[in-house]
């Protein structure tokens, strides 16, 4: 029999991935220079409304958009408590939203940019998804050094060579988090009023006779379905990645037609810093998280409002994204975003290769009904070290 040429190798069976990714100490992702990010661009938005329907079409997607006004300090971040409306946390929408909003996009799109940027995309997740795997790095730290910290899982499947990730939402799960929500609604209630006292929904500034009648103007009682996402192309590494995320509101004068990411301003509440450690903790953890949320939507500043336990908004404190890093450089409690940028680049190609590479991807036809899906679990507190997991479901999962 004529024997095979050496080349035939390369038609031998791809060896079986590997299907846990460890999550190493920060400096290890420092030895080599990070991966480039893109600046994240601004493709489209969608919104949803007080009674949670989305609107994607032009005349409707930017119902749910808001302008910053400043808040008047003192305001009560208590008032509207009772009659808040908020949202069934007991839905799991998945990627739907972000999905329909690309789909209406795109084929309202004339000139084909739309589908050069889909065709040539390799992953599509929320940006709070996105901000999970950016974090892991120091969340592993945090188990390390005896803190308590929570895991993650997202599902995860790969359709036409891209990734799609979205939260996965078990009912165990879902239950422990409407618990979780319902014990701490009046700490979160003090964030969306909070957002209600700095945003009107005219886009010029109101000139009115005292501030205090413009702020007390200003509030509406919070109403937690509504919500104004962007979507943006970015790139992560190797990696073209389309992203969706809630963004608060947007810089007073922004034109509601033209609309780009540095208009975007993030929002967050904050308990007011009253020693060395609240401080500490305040740079350690939380500017970390602002820092990464907003970084990867191109959000170029974060508003904190600091409030009393009883809900008085006693000061403001106004961050441009992109300089937190140097606040926390040379400090002993310091994180470095490249050790995010560089660990969520590795954790992509693990969980891109690994599904792409299959057995049952590589079987699957291009249709998103029979593709398989992914279960990724992230547990920090692993006895065997901080790692990532990979497996299959089954259908009945
Ligand atoms: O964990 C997530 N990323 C979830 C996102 C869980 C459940 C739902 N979603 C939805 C959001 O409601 C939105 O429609 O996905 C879309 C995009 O969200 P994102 O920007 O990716 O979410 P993330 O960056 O995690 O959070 C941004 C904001 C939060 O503001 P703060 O300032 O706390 O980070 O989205 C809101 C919240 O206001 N948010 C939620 N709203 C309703 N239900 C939820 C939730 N479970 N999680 C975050
Ligand atoms: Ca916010």
């Amino acid at each position: 029999a004529p024997s095979l040429p050496a080349a035939s190798s390369s038609l031998a069976p791809a060896p079986i991935p590997s299907t846990s990714l460890p999550i190493y100490p920060p400096a290890h992702y420092l030895s080599h220079p990070p991966p480039t990010f893109q600046l994240p661009h601004h493709l489209t938005s969608f919104s949803y409304s007080p009674s949670r329907d989305l609107l994607l079409d032009p005349s409707n997607k930017d119902d749910a958009l808001v302008w910053y006004c400043e808040p008047r300090v003192g305001s009560d971040l208590h008032r509207g408590f009772g009659e808040a409306v908020w949202r069934d946390g007991g839905v799991d929408e998945g990627l739907d939203a972000l999905v329909d909003t690309l789909s209406a996009w795109a084929a309202r799109d004339a000139t084909g940019q739309a589908d050069d940027v889909l065709c040539k995309v390799s992953v599509i997740t929320w940006r709070g998804m996105m901000t999970k795997l950016m974090l892991a790095v120091y969340e592993a730290e945090n188990a390390a050094m005896g803190r308590r910290v929570d895991g993650w899982e997202m599902n995860a499947m790969v359709l036409d060579g891209c990734l799609y990730l979205e939260e996965s939402n078990p009912p165990s799960k879902l239950a422990a988090k409407a618990a979780s929500e319902s014990s701490n609604a009046l700490a979160s209630y003090y964030g969306y009023s909070f957002e209600s006292f700095c945003t009107t929904s005219s886009p010029t500034p109101t000139t009115s006779l005292s501030s205090a009648s413009a702020a007390a103007e200003e509030f509406s009682v919070p109403n937690t379905n509504v919500q104004w996402c962007s979507v943006v192309k970015t790139s992560l590494g190797e990696f073209r990645t389309i992203v969706g995320g809630e963004v608060d509101c947007v810089r007073p004068g922004a034109d509601k037609e033209r609309i780009e990411t540095r208009d975007f301003v993030e929002l967050k509440t904050n308990l007011v810093i009253q020693s060395q450690r609240d401080e500490v903790n305040f740079e350690r953890h939380k500017l970390l998280k602002h820092y990464v949320q907003s970084f990867l939507l191109g959000v170029p500043t974060i508003t904190v409002g600091f409030r009393t336990r009883a809900g008085l908004l006693s000061g403001l404190q106004s961050f441009n994204t992109l300089d937190i890093p140097r606040l926390v450089r040379g400090k002993p409690h310091a994180w470095d975003p490249s050790a995010c940028l560089a660990s969520a680049r590795s954790l992509l190609a693990f969980i891109h290769s690994t599904i792409s590479s299959h057995p049952s991807t590589l079987a699957s036809p291009s249709s998103s009904e029979d593709c398989p899906i992914f279960r990724l679990t992230f547990d920090p507190s692993s006895p065997t070290g901080p790692t990532v997991r990979l497996r299959q479901l089954n259908a009945e999962e």
